[in-house]
């Protein structure tokens, strides 16, 4: 079986990493990276969401930060601290300098990203395909209003440096509109059995890779069944704060609200099937009037083994659907 998946960091990392334990030999699995978090730090190309998920597949995460390397030292950052470096709010460890360093050579010596991702793969063997979703610049920014008024902020910067803090006006995606998909992203989409929505952020994770049209227009139009697992559980993000996000965009914190947010297929969405947490199953009906097929699963990933138990669910839905 053919899967593809559309994932941001963390939470669908989590997810993946679950999937890669209940496939069959014959199955494969190719990941559509956002690289729309991406970013230029001490000269240096950072792509957090293609690293948490090579580290995460690849047995080195950290598994508390959930990003950046196990075992980790800081000894640059401290010095760049003592330099007074800026931004002294993006932490670097040094293990995880090393993955910039030689992302960084590779693009300063002209290879995509795409080629720059297969390369560090080679060392980390993910068990599954890694692709950015487009070896052009795309960089979500974030429109924030404090008291000095209304300004656009990088994705990285309202993230990490005011922790998600400040109100949200509106989230754009820079560059998303000339942005190409990576070479063998099309090809993915369209001869998978299956398509999956792993709980990573829908603004700017899922959203961003679905901002590169050609990306969502493929998965509109692929033959697989498109099944979703929700981020939200109870009303709130499982993980990250995707809340403010989505309540600055006026989308429903909800399950359902997220769903409803991607639509459903049949009507220029892009869901066929969505799993909930088994405590908002009361929110299926109205899910499934909207056209998507709605099943409440438990959906923490506590381990590898309930993320697996997740993954399997997402699975067995998409085989009903498929029928
Ligand atoms: N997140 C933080 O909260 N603080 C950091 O200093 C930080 C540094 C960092 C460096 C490399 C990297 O790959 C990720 C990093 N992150 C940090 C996490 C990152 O902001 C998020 O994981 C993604 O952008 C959202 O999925």
């Amino acid at each position: 079986m053919r899967i593809v998946a559309l994932s941001g960091g963390i939470g669908g990392a989590r997810f993946l990493r679950g999937l890669l334990t209940v496939l069959e030999p014959a199955d494969d699995v190719t990941v559509i990276a956002n690289t729309a978090d991406d970013i230029w730090v001490f000269g240096l190309r950072v792509c957090p969401d293609l690293d948490t998920l090579m580290y995460t597949l690849g047995g080195a995460i950290d598994e508390h930060r959930g990003w950046g390397r196990a075992d980790e030292t800081w000894n640059v950052r401290q010095e760049l601290a003592a330099y007074e470096a800026e931004p002294g709010w993006f932490g670097l460890g040094d293990r995880d300098l090393a993955t910039h360093v030689v992302r960084t050579q590779m693009l300063r010596g002209g290879h995509p990203l795409s080629a720059v991702t297969s390369a560090l793969c080679r060392r980390w063997r993910p068990g599954a395909r890694l692709l950015p979703m487009s070896d052009d610049r795309v960089e979500t920014h974030v429109v924030v209003e404090d008291g000095s008024g209304r300004r656009a902020i990088h994705f990285q910067e309202y993230w990490v440096r005011h922790r998600a803090g400040l109100p949200v006006r509106d989230v754009v995606a820079v560059g998303a509109d000339q942005a190409q998909p990576a070479p063998g992203v099309l090809r993915a989409i369209c001869d998978a059995d299956v398509i999956v929505l792993p709980p990573s952020n829908p603004i700017v994770s899922i959203g961003a890779i679905l901002g590169v049209a050609e990306i969502a227009a493929a998965v509109r139009a692929a033959p697989a069944p498109v099944v979703g697992v929700s981020p939200i559980v109870g009303g709130s993000a499982v993980s990250g704060m995707a809340d403010q996000l989505l309540r600055g965009l006026a989308i429903e914190n909800t399950a359902a609200g997220v769903a409803l947010h991607y639509g459903p297929r049949q009507h220029g969405g892009c869901l066929d099937g969505w799993l909930v947490h088994t405590s908002d199953e009361h929110e299926l009906p109205r899910i499934g009037a909207a056209g998507i097929r709605a099943e409440a699963v438990p959906l923490l990933m506590s381990d590898i083994e309930a993320a697996g138990d997740m993954a399997r669910a997402a699975l067995d839905m998409a085989g009903r659907l498929a029928r």
